[in-house]
Protein backbone atom coordinates (compact mmCIF):
# COMPACT_ATOMS: atom_id res chain seq x y z
CA UNK A 1 0.00 0.00 0.00
CA UNK A 2 2.58 2.56 0.98
CA UNK A 3 4.64 1.65 -2.26
CA UNK A 4 1.51 2.11 -4.09
CA UNK A 5 0.97 5.78 -2.84
CA UNK A 6 4.46 6.50 -3.12
CA UNK A 7 4.33 5.79 -6.87
CA UNK A 8 1.22 7.67 -7.22
CA UNK A 9 2.96 10.36 -5.29
CA UNK A 10 5.94 10.51 -7.56
CA UNK A 11 3.88 10.14 -11.20
CA UNK A 12 1.34 13.26 -9.82
CA UNK A 13 4.39 15.55 -11.48
CA UNK A 14 3.32 17.03 -14.32
CA UNK A 15 6.48 18.69 -15.71
CA UNK A 16 5.38 22.19 -16.91
CA UNK A 17 7.15 23.05 -20.44
CA UNK A 18 7.43 25.90 -22.63
CA UNK A 19 4.97 24.34 -25.10
CA UNK A 20 1.90 23.77 -23.28
CA UNK A 21 2.08 27.13 -21.52
CA UNK A 22 3.65 30.28 -23.02
CA UNK A 23 6.89 31.20 -20.82
CA UNK A 24 6.33 34.79 -19.10
CA UNK A 25 2.69 33.33 -18.05
CA UNK A 26 4.50 30.01 -16.39
CA UNK A 27 7.32 32.50 -14.78
CA UNK A 28 4.86 34.22 -13.40
CA UNK A 29 2.62 31.78 -11.91
CA UNK A 30 5.62 29.74 -10.35
CA UNK A 31 6.64 33.30 -8.85
CA UNK A 32 3.52 33.39 -6.98
CA UNK A 33 3.30 29.55 -5.72
CA UNK A 34 6.87 30.17 -4.45
CA UNK A 35 6.09 33.27 -2.58
CA UNK A 36 2.95 31.79 -1.06
CA UNK A 37 4.70 28.99 -0.11
CA UNK A 38 7.44 31.41 2.03
CA UNK A 39 4.81 33.33 3.06
CA UNK A 40 3.25 30.43 5.12
CA UNK A 41 6.34 29.48 6.63
CA UNK A 42 7.39 32.71 7.03
CA UNK A 43 4.07 33.46 8.76
CA UNK A 44 4.18 30.24 10.67
CA UNK A 45 7.44 30.78 12.24
CA UNK A 46 6.74 34.70 13.23
CA UNK A 47 3.82 33.36 14.98
CA UNK A 48 5.22 30.31 17.11
CA UNK A 49 8.13 32.54 17.92
CA UNK A 50 5.72 35.30 19.46
CA UNK A 51 3.94 31.99 20.89
CA UNK A 52 7.23 31.23 22.84
CA UNK A 53 7.96 35.10 23.77
CA UNK A 54 4.37 34.88 25.17
CA UNK A 55 5.73 31.97 27.31
CA UNK A 56 8.58 33.78 28.98
CA UNK A 57 10.54 33.57 25.99
CA UNK A 58 14.06 30.90 25.65
CA UNK A 59 17.70 31.20 24.20
CA UNK A 60 16.78 28.56 21.59
CA UNK A 61 14.04 26.92 20.50
CA UNK A 62 14.25 24.07 18.52
CA UNK A 63 11.85 24.34 15.01
CA UNK A 64 10.80 21.48 12.94
CA UNK A 65 10.65 22.21 9.32
CA UNK A 66 10.35 19.26 6.96
CA UNK A 67 11.46 18.98 3.53
CA UNK A 68 9.91 15.78 1.45
CA UNK A 69 12.72 15.53 -1.20
CA UNK A 70 13.62 12.73 -2.39
CA UNK A 71 14.41 12.87 -6.44
CA UNK A 72 17.96 13.40 -5.45
CA UNK A 73 18.40 9.80 -4.47
CA UNK A 74 20.52 7.69 -6.16
CA UNK A 75 18.25 4.64 -5.82
CA UNK A 76 14.74 4.95 -4.12
CA UNK A 77 12.76 8.26 -3.29
CA UNK A 78 10.93 6.67 -0.29
CA UNK A 79 12.68 10.00 1.56
CA UNK A 80 10.03 12.39 0.69
CA UNK A 81 7.21 10.08 2.49
CA UNK A 82 9.25 10.83 5.95
CA UNK A 83 8.43 14.41 7.55
CA UNK A 84 4.86 12.86 8.34
CA UNK A 85 5.63 9.56 9.43
CA UNK A 86 8.21 11.07 11.93
CA UNK A 87 6.11 13.73 13.61
CA UNK A 88 3.65 11.17 14.00
CA UNK A 89 6.48 8.94 15.94
CA UNK A 90 7.48 11.87 17.35
CA UNK A 91 4.12 12.22 19.51
CA UNK A 92 3.40 8.45 19.63
CA UNK A 93 1.38 7.52 22.50
CA UNK A 94 3.36 4.15 23.24
CA UNK A 95 6.31 6.88 24.79
CA UNK A 96 5.93 9.91 26.69
CA UNK A 97 6.84 13.29 25.18
CA UNK A 98 10.24 13.65 28.09
CA UNK A 99 13.61 13.42 26.57
CA UNK A 100 15.97 11.08 28.05
CA UNK A 101 17.43 14.10 30.25
CA UNK A 102 13.97 15.65 31.14
CA UNK A 103 13.11 18.05 28.53
CA UNK A 104 9.87 18.33 28.13
CA UNK A 105 8.52 18.45 23.99
CA UNK A 106 4.87 19.21 24.54
CA UNK A 107 6.37 23.18 25.98
CA UNK A 108 6.30 25.32 22.72
CA UNK A 109 9.56 26.64 24.17
CA UNK A 110 11.44 23.48 23.77
CA UNK A 111 9.79 22.34 20.46
CA UNK A 112 7.75 24.07 17.60
CA UNK A 113 7.06 23.36 14.26
CA UNK A 114 6.36 25.21 11.06
CA UNK A 115 5.09 22.37 8.40
CA UNK A 116 6.78 21.18 5.40
CA UNK A 117 8.35 23.15 2.68
CA UNK A 118 6.02 21.88 -0.25
CA UNK A 119 8.45 20.70 -2.47
CA UNK A 120 5.97 18.09 -4.82
CA UNK A 121 3.92 20.85 -5.03
CA UNK A 122 6.49 23.38 -6.32
CA UNK A 123 7.81 20.59 -8.49
CA UNK A 124 4.07 19.74 -10.29
CA UNK A 125 4.42 23.54 -11.41
CA UNK A 126 7.83 23.09 -13.37
CA UNK A 127 10.15 24.52 -10.87
CA UNK A 128 13.55 23.31 -11.37
CA UNK A 129 16.14 21.55 -8.94
CA UNK A 130 18.76 25.07 -8.87
CA UNK A 131 15.56 27.05 -7.85
CA UNK A 132 13.60 24.12 -5.09
CA UNK A 133 17.37 24.33 -3.61
CA UNK A 134 16.93 27.68 -3.47
CA UNK A 135 13.47 27.78 -1.99
CA UNK A 136 14.52 25.33 0.85
CA UNK A 137 17.67 27.60 2.08
CA UNK A 138 14.65 30.80 2.11
CA UNK A 139 12.71 28.47 3.97
CA UNK A 140 15.12 27.78 6.66
CA UNK A 141 16.14 31.66 6.56
CA UNK A 142 12.50 32.65 7.30
CA UNK A 143 12.67 30.36 10.68
CA UNK A 144 16.26 31.27 11.48
CA UNK A 145 15.19 34.94 10.87
CA UNK A 146 12.62 34.20 14.03
CA UNK A 147 14.83 34.42 17.40
CA UNK A 148 14.52 32.42 19.41
CA UNK A 149 13.77 29.73 16.52
CA UNK A 150 16.45 26.99 15.58
CA UNK A 151 15.69 25.00 12.93
CA UNK A 152 15.44 20.90 13.37
CA UNK A 153 15.09 19.52 9.47
CA UNK A 154 13.11 16.68 8.85
CA UNK A 155 14.55 15.13 5.24
CA UNK A 156 13.71 13.89 2.46
CA UNK A 157 17.23 12.62 1.56
CA UNK A 158 20.70 13.61 1.66
CA UNK A 159 20.88 16.57 -1.22
CA UNK A 160 18.23 18.77 1.07
CA UNK A 161 21.46 19.55 3.50
CA UNK A 162 23.26 21.86 0.78
CA UNK A 163 20.51 24.51 0.97
CA UNK A 164 20.13 24.25 4.60
CA UNK A 165 23.85 24.54 5.17
CA UNK A 166 24.01 27.20 3.12
CA UNK A 167 21.58 28.95 4.65
CA UNK A 168 22.61 28.51 8.16
CA UNK A 169 26.16 29.87 7.04
CA UNK A 170 25.05 32.81 5.50
CA UNK A 171 22.47 33.86 7.97
CA UNK A 172 25.16 33.75 10.47
CA UNK A 173 27.71 35.04 8.49
CA UNK A 174 30.15 32.28 8.15
CA UNK A 175 31.25 29.10 8.50
CA UNK A 176 30.23 26.20 10.78
CA UNK A 177 31.60 23.01 11.74
CA UNK A 178 29.56 20.11 11.07
CA UNK A 179 29.22 16.78 12.39
CA UNK A 180 27.68 14.25 10.01
CA UNK A 181 26.76 10.65 10.96
CA UNK A 182 26.36 8.41 7.93
CA UNK A 183 27.28 5.28 6.68
CA UNK A 184 28.52 7.59 2.87
CA UNK A 185 30.56 10.41 2.64
CA UNK A 186 28.31 12.38 0.51
CA UNK A 187 31.15 13.89 -1.17
CA UNK A 188 30.98 12.83 -4.83
CA UNK A 189 31.84 15.68 -7.26
CA UNK A 190 28.40 14.33 -8.61
CA UNK A 191 26.70 11.60 -9.05
CA UNK A 192 24.92 10.27 -12.31
CA UNK A 193 25.48 13.75 -13.67
CA UNK A 194 23.24 15.40 -10.17
CA UNK A 195 25.49 17.94 -8.97
CA UNK A 196 22.45 18.07 -6.75
CA UNK A 197 22.78 14.09 -5.94
CA UNK A 198 22.19 13.52 -2.36
CA UNK A 199 25.48 11.28 -2.47
CA UNK A 200 27.26 14.82 -3.81
CA UNK A 201 25.64 17.36 -0.82
CA UNK A 202 29.01 17.56 1.25
CA UNK A 203 30.78 18.49 -2.01
CA UNK A 204 28.64 21.52 -2.35
CA UNK A 205 28.80 22.33 1.07
CA UNK A 206 32.54 22.42 1.44
CA UNK A 207 32.78 24.62 -1.53
CA UNK A 208 31.25 26.69 -0.98
CA UNK A 209 32.83 27.11 2.14
CA UNK A 210 29.97 26.52 4.27
CA UNK A 211 31.84 24.84 6.85
CA UNK A 212 35.20 24.87 8.91
CA UNK A 213 35.93 21.72 10.03
CA UNK A 214 33.39 18.42 8.70
CA UNK A 215 33.83 15.33 10.61
CA UNK A 216 31.98 11.84 9.04
CA UNK A 217 31.36 9.32 11.36
CA UNK A 218 29.93 5.66 11.11
CA UNK A 219 31.48 5.66 7.40
CA UNK A 220 31.74 2.21 5.89
CA UNK A 221 30.56 2.71 2.41
CA UNK A 222 33.20 5.11 0.18
CA UNK A 223 35.11 4.71 -2.66
CA UNK A 224 38.40 6.22 -3.52
CA UNK A 225 37.04 9.13 -4.65
CA UNK A 226 34.83 9.58 -1.86
CA UNK A 227 38.26 9.67 0.35
CA UNK A 228 40.37 11.48 -2.17
CA UNK A 229 37.88 14.52 -2.21
CA UNK A 230 37.55 14.29 1.73
CA UNK A 231 41.44 14.72 1.42
CA UNK A 232 40.90 17.43 -1.38
CA UNK A 233 38.50 19.44 1.54
CA UNK A 234 40.22 18.88 4.62
CA UNK A 235 37.19 16.10 5.73
CA UNK A 236 37.82 14.24 9.10
CA UNK A 237 36.68 10.93 7.91
CA UNK A 238 35.93 8.27 10.51
CA UNK A 239 35.49 5.11 9.36
CA UNK A 240 33.85 2.34 11.12
CA UNK A 241 36.64 -0.28 11.57
CA UNK A 242 38.84 2.07 13.24
CA UNK A 243 35.65 2.88 15.85
CA UNK A 244 36.78 0.82 18.94
CA UNK A 245 40.01 3.37 18.44
CA UNK A 246 37.97 6.10 17.54
CA UNK A 247 35.57 6.24 20.24
CA UNK A 248 36.63 7.62 23.29
CA UNK A 249 37.82 10.39 20.98
CA UNK A 250 34.19 10.55 18.95
CA UNK A 251 32.18 10.58 22.68
CA UNK A 252 33.61 13.75 24.06
CA UNK A 253 34.16 15.92 21.25
CA UNK A 254 34.05 19.68 21.78
CA UNK A 255 33.24 21.95 18.02
CA UNK A 256 32.33 25.27 16.73
CA UNK A 257 34.62 27.52 18.59
CA UNK A 258 35.64 30.35 17.14
CA UNK A 259 33.03 29.58 14.06
CA UNK A 260 29.61 30.39 14.02
CA UNK A 261 28.49 27.21 15.71
CA UNK A 262 27.88 23.50 15.24
CA UNK A 263 25.65 22.00 12.53
CA UNK A 264 24.76 18.53 13.09
CA UNK A 265 23.22 16.14 10.00
CA UNK A 266 22.02 12.92 10.42
CA UNK A 267 21.79 10.54 8.48
CA UNK A 268 19.36 7.73 9.72
CA UNK A 269 21.75 4.81 7.70
CA UNK A 270 24.80 5.70 9.95
CA UNK A 271 22.73 3.20 12.35
CA UNK A 272 23.22 -0.30 12.27
CA UNK A 273 20.43 -2.02 9.52
CA UNK A 274 19.50 -3.89 12.78
CA UNK A 275 18.39 -0.52 14.86
CA UNK A 276 17.27 1.06 11.91
CA UNK A 277 16.02 -1.20 8.62
CA UNK A 278 13.93 1.50 6.98
CA UNK A 279 16.63 3.49 4.84
CA UNK A 280 17.29 3.01 1.09
CA UNK A 281 21.05 2.04 1.37
CA UNK A 282 21.01 -1.16 3.64
CA UNK A 283 25.07 -0.95 5.03
CA UNK A 284 25.53 -3.64 7.53
CA UNK A 285 28.11 -2.69 10.48
CA UNK A 286 26.95 0.01 11.65
CA UNK A 287 26.67 2.46 15.31
CA UNK A 288 24.39 1.09 17.19
CA UNK A 289 21.64 3.49 18.75
CA UNK A 290 23.66 4.27 22.00
CA UNK A 291 26.53 4.97 20.11
CA UNK A 292 25.02 7.82 18.52
CA UNK A 293 23.38 8.99 21.68
CA UNK A 294 26.84 9.12 23.23
CA UNK A 295 28.12 11.16 20.36
CA UNK A 296 25.10 13.68 20.06
CA UNK A 297 24.71 13.71 23.98
CA UNK A 298 28.20 14.43 25.05
CA UNK A 299 29.04 17.13 22.50
CA UNK A 300 30.35 20.71 23.74
CA UNK A 301 29.04 22.94 21.47
CA UNK A 302 26.00 25.34 20.33
CA UNK A 303 23.91 23.63 18.08
CA UNK A 304 23.00 26.10 15.88
CA UNK A 305 20.97 23.62 13.57
CA UNK A 306 20.42 19.83 12.73
CA UNK A 307 18.59 18.04 10.19
CA UNK A 308 17.68 13.85 10.51
CA UNK A 309 17.33 12.42 6.46
CA UNK A 310 17.21 9.55 4.40
CA UNK A 311 14.45 7.33 6.78
CA UNK A 312 12.75 5.49 4.35
CA UNK A 313 9.10 4.72 4.99
CA UNK A 314 8.67 2.38 2.38
CA UNK A 315 11.44 0.04 3.38
CA UNK A 316 10.35 0.21 6.98
CA UNK A 317 8.82 -2.87 9.06
CA UNK A 318 5.24 -2.96 9.54
CA UNK A 319 5.11 -1.68 13.02
CA UNK A 320 7.19 1.71 11.64
CA UNK A 321 10.56 0.79 14.03
CA UNK A 322 12.69 2.77 12.35
CA UNK A 323 10.06 5.89 12.24
CA UNK A 324 10.58 5.72 16.35
CA UNK A 325 14.53 5.66 15.60
CA UNK A 326 14.56 8.72 13.27
CA UNK A 327 11.72 10.48 15.86
CA UNK A 328 13.83 9.67 18.83
CA UNK A 329 17.23 10.86 17.05
CA UNK A 330 14.72 14.46 16.33
CA UNK A 331 13.81 14.23 20.45
CA UNK A 332 17.42 14.23 21.52
CA UNK A 333 18.53 16.48 19.17
CA UNK A 334 15.75 18.69 20.17
CA UNK A 335 16.69 18.29 24.40
CA UNK A 336 20.57 19.12 23.17
CA UNK A 337 19.73 22.62 20.72
CA UNK A 338 16.89 23.75 23.27
CA UNK A 339 18.28 26.26 25.53
MN1 LIG B 1 23.95 7.48 3.89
Amino acid sequence: MANRLGKLGARFVHRLGVDSVPSAQLAEGQNRVVEASLTLIRERAKLKAELVRALGGSIATSCLLGVPLGHNSSFLQGPAFAPPRIREAIWCGSTNSATEKGKELKDPKVLTDVGDVPVQEMRDCGIDDERLMKIVSDSVKCVMEEIPLHPLVLGGDHSISFPVVRAVSEHLGGPVDILHLDAHPDIYHSFEGNKYSHASSFARIMEGGHARRLLQVGIRSITKEGREQGKRFGVEQFEMHNFTRDREFLENLKLGEGVKGVYVSIDVDCLDPAFAPGVSHIEPGGLSFRDVMNIVQNLQGDIVAADVVEFNPQRDTVDGMTGMVAAKLVRELTAKMSK
